[in-house]
């Protein structure tokens, strides 16, 4: 059994909708961060960061437990698990998958957390953070809206990279900035977004 560790945030919705899209059993398990429940010790040992989302497999490989953090890990992870393509097993298809998926744990989504800190959280008004998010987030809704005009999926078929993309398009894209400059992602972020899993993945949850 999986026990997903998680809450109503962008990475948390990322290791969602990749358990959804998995087709695998799980239980969904909340950390309530405006409690601080992710600073509890049992969950330390899971996430020694303090952060979500996090997973346990009690039949991990070699039928042994496992527990994961990084929503990256996740999503690759739940795909290997799951074997429906959605992390390819042909290494050549692997290649771009993990490229992506890079692109979206460790830039993307980071740089994006940063423009909501800046231009939506932060009740301080400063001016030249917020001019540089904003500048640095169209910059990445630029250069996915380029490559998706070649591509279908950002690695080509839909895989767990598109996954690791799609919460900071919905959330920063969509509702704050607009995707108007931006067809190619739009018609991406609109396709995903009918999905019967990406429905049930952000289907509202308290703990
Ligand atoms: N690189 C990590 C980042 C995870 C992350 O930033 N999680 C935030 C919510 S989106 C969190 O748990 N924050 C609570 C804290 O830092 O105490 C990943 O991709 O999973």
């Amino acid at each position: 059994m999986i026990d997903l560790y998680t809450w109503t945030t962008d990475n948390g919705f990322k290791a969602r909708h990749g358990a959804e899209e998995s087709g695998l059993e799980y239980t969904l398990k909340p950390v309530n961060l405006r409690k601080k429940a992710q600073f509890e010790p049992e969950y330390l040992k899971i996430s020694p960061g303090h952060k979500i989302p996090a997973l346990v497999d009690d039949d991990g490989p070699g039928g042994q437990r496992i527990t994961l953090c990084e929503s990256g890990a996740i999503l690759k992870y739940l795909g290997e698990k799951a074997g429906n393509g959605l992390y390819p097993a042909d290494p050549v298809a692997r290649v771009k998958v993990d490229q992506w998926l890079f692109f979206g744990s460790s830039t993307f989504t980071t740089l994006a957390q940063q423009y909501g800190f800046w231009n939506k959280r932060n009740p301080e008004d400063v001016p030249p953070a917020k001019k540089h998010y904003d500048e640095v987030l169209r910059d990445m809704l630029a250069t996915l809206n380029r490559h998706l005009g070649d591509n279908e999926y950002v690695a080509g078929n839909y895989s767990v990279a598109d996954i690791s993309m799609y919460p900071d398009v919905h959330l920063h894209g969509v509702n704050e900035i607009g995707l108007a400059e931006y067809p190619n992602l739009k018609r991406w972020h609109d396709a995903i977004e009918v999905r019967p899993a990406v429905q049930r993945a952000w289907e509202p949850f308290s703990d």
